[in-house]
């Protein structure tokens, strides 16, 4: 009659942590809570990887993409310019963004211009490099 006694205590504590249990599961792979930082570190770890072979050694280096796009606006006193680029494969969809850049390029650029140049992340941000006009707004 005793033994009977143990098991039912226990199985109120079963079905309250087994939902528990369970969503802790998924969530180790979502971004909504605590763990969301440390699976896109992952995320971005196994993209590091993946880019390795491919760049022996040089891990160091940005990964640069061919990008084009249409300056909405040149951004002198945040030496960037906000561009709409049509979409880099595997890096980013076609979007408006602010895009540092240096001197040159601020200066040689202007509001509708088509441009194309290379996207690289940097630890600052997005920069675009080799920044060429390809078709100068009227
Ligand atoms: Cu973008």
């Amino acid at each position: 009659m005793k033994t009977i006694r143990v098991p039912i205590p226990v199985l109120p504590l079963i079905l309250a942590f087994a939902p528990s249990l369970a969503l802790g599961i998924p969530h180790e792979g979502c971004t909504c809570g605590g763990k969301g930082a440390k699976s896109a570190d992952s995320t971005i770890a196994i993209m590091a990887d993946a880019t390795g072979p491919a760049g022996t050694g040089k891990t160091d280096a940005p990964a640069r993409h061919s990008l084009k796009g249409v300056v909405v606006e040149v951004m002198s006193d945040r030496a960037a310019l906000l561009v709409q680029h049509e979409e880099v494969p595997g890096v980013m969809k076609a979007m408006t963004m602010m895009l540092k850049v240096d001197e040159a390029a601020l200066a040689s650029t202007k509001k509708g211009d088509a441009v194309t140049g290379m996207l690289v992340r940097k630890t600052d941000g997005w920069w675009l490099e080799d920044v060429k006009v390809v078709a100068a707004a009227n």
